[in-house]
């Protein structure tokens, strides 16, 4: 039941001359760098300002009274600035480094070349402290995309993903955007990881607190809303490590894109399920005024702070949460319907994951066809050809697998029979099973493709794919 369409709604997709309007209305709201940025010195503002300026530098959040974390964030905020761009428009980036250690910023889900997509292994320079760089970027493809760090923590549960560094990024088309009144951001994360024996006989780091926008549940601003409002909801999972479930008490999510980009068949559901690095925007129309819970739906993660209230306006007492009876996702539901295309002409790349003790203790080493990164094949695609990565993993855990600079196609989950239209760029591949995507490449030079998961990428759970 949580297939069907609520067409009779509101909230639906655009009508052609709602576009013009939207258009018009959006971009007379706020864009760039969001308030309390940091400002640059005078002497930098001299010189042409960049359309993107970012500040890396220590910060400590509050998630509550009680909860304060110690991290490095992007403009003194977390989650860091919301940018908005304009699709193929070019973006001068300016990136100054006040933390002590060398970092990197990697741009999630936008085709940019392997000097600044930010992934030391294809070649982008590290930021040392103190430095600054600069360059420019065009902006591709369309869509909610997202900027992190691409550092190493390894055994410091401060670092890296587990830290503040985290933005949203929303390139927007050059026209028809959605029918909606307003855009909500939301950023999902965890704090304070220690590492914990885990089912799978691992160390695996557990979390004492959990934000939406870096606030528990209670202590951020409500969203405000109004009765008859269409909200299109961005929602990231920025966690180092976990999956999330989020739910609206009152409310349904139609779900119109994933990692961004539209899906085939928009659905009403339950609930959102986001591996780490995904992203789900979704329209939610306002009907039930009143105050509510938007927050993961397993009580433990919402009791350690995963909520933010959703607040009618006029509306007094105490916010409401349901709890939804089980967990409910599939991607195939919004994959296309009717006949299925065939695979395409595609080289298929056998991809095999599992992990090995090593070292002392519970140490696991991550490997992708019995190798660990450094030591991973770098296969080499042929510039225009079409792919197949078959993904089997044998391991006990779930893996949010990126590929970086490419926009993939799930063609497969769970050992289902064959999806197509969804286009991605994570996909979580469950414990025991396998999945499939199929890609074009045609975004020349080296491209890293790993699990989102901090703790398995940096015990070698990456690899390189070269071009010839
Ligand atoms: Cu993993």
């Amino acid at each position: 039941m949580n297939q069907v369409i609520e067409s009779a709604g509101a909230c639906g997709i655009p009508k052609d001359e709602d576009v013009d309007m939207i258009t018009r209305r959006r971009f007379g709201q706020l864009s760039g760098l969001a308030a309390g940025s940091v400002l640059l010195t005078p002497a930098l503002r001299a010189a042409t300002a960049p359309d993107i300026a970012l500040e890396i530098a220590p910060y400590t959040l509050e998630a509550s009274p009680k909860h304060h974390f110690r991290t490095l964030a992007y403009n003194g905020q977390v989650p860091g600035p919301l940018f908005r761009m304009r699709q193929g428009q070019e973006q001068t980036v300016e990136i100054r480094n006040l933390s002590s250690e060398p970092e990197v910023v990697h741009w999630h889900g936008l085709f940019l070349p392997p000097e600044i997509d930010g992934a030391m292994e294809e070649g982008t320079p590290m930021i040392g402290p103190g430095a600054t760089v600069r360059y420019s970027m065009k902006p591709e493809p369309v869509g909610f995309r997202w900027f992190h760090t691409h550092t190493f923590a390894g055994k410091d549960l401060t670092k890296a993903q587990y830290g503040g560094q985290h933005g949203f990024v929303l390139i927007e088309p050059r026209d028809a955007p959605g029918a909606y009144d307003r855009e909500v951001f939301l950023g999902l994360h965890d704090w304070g990881g220690h590492f914990e024996g885990g089912d799978d006989g691992f160390m695996n780091p557990v979390y004492d607190v959990s934000t939406i926008n870096g606030k528990m549940l209670g202590f951020g601003e409500p969203v405000r809303v109004k009765e008859g409002q269409c909200v299109l909801m961005h929602v990231l999972n920025s966690s180092p490590t976990e999956v999330h479930w989020i739910a609206m008490a009152g409310h349904r999510f139609q779900v119109v894109a994933l990692d961004g980009n539209a899906v085939p068949q928009p659905q009403t559901v339950e609930m959102l399920r986001l591996a780490p690095a995904e992203r789900v925007s979704a329209v939610v129309e306002m009907k039930a005024p009143g105050k509510w819970v938007l927050g993961e739906v397993r009580k433990h993660i919402q009791s350690a702070g995963m909520g933010v209230v959703i607040e009618y306006a006029g509306a007094g007492g105490n916010a409401v949460w349901t709890q939804p009876e089980k967990l409910l996702w599939s991607y195939r539901q919004f994959a296309a319907a009717g006949e299925i295309q065939p695979p395409g002409e595609s080289t298929r790349i056998e991809l095999t994951f599992d992990s090995k003790f090593e070292g002392h203790g519970s140490e696991e080493r991550w490997r992708i066809n019995g190798k660990s990164y450094p030591d991973t094949d770098e296969p080499v695609l042929k510039n225009g050809e079409r792919y197949r990565l078959e993904m089997k993993n044998e391991s006990m855990d779930d893996h949010p697998m990126h590929l970086h600079r490419h926009t993939f196609e799930v063609r497969q989950v769970d050992g289902s029979s064959e999806l197509t239209g969804l286009r991605k760029d994570v996909v979580l591949v469950a414990a025991k099973s396998t999945a499939e995507v199929e890609f074009v490449a045609d975004h020349p030079g080296r491209t890293l493709f790993h699990c989102h998961q901090q703790d398995h990428m940096d015990r070698g759970f990456m690899m390189v794919f070269r071009y010839a």
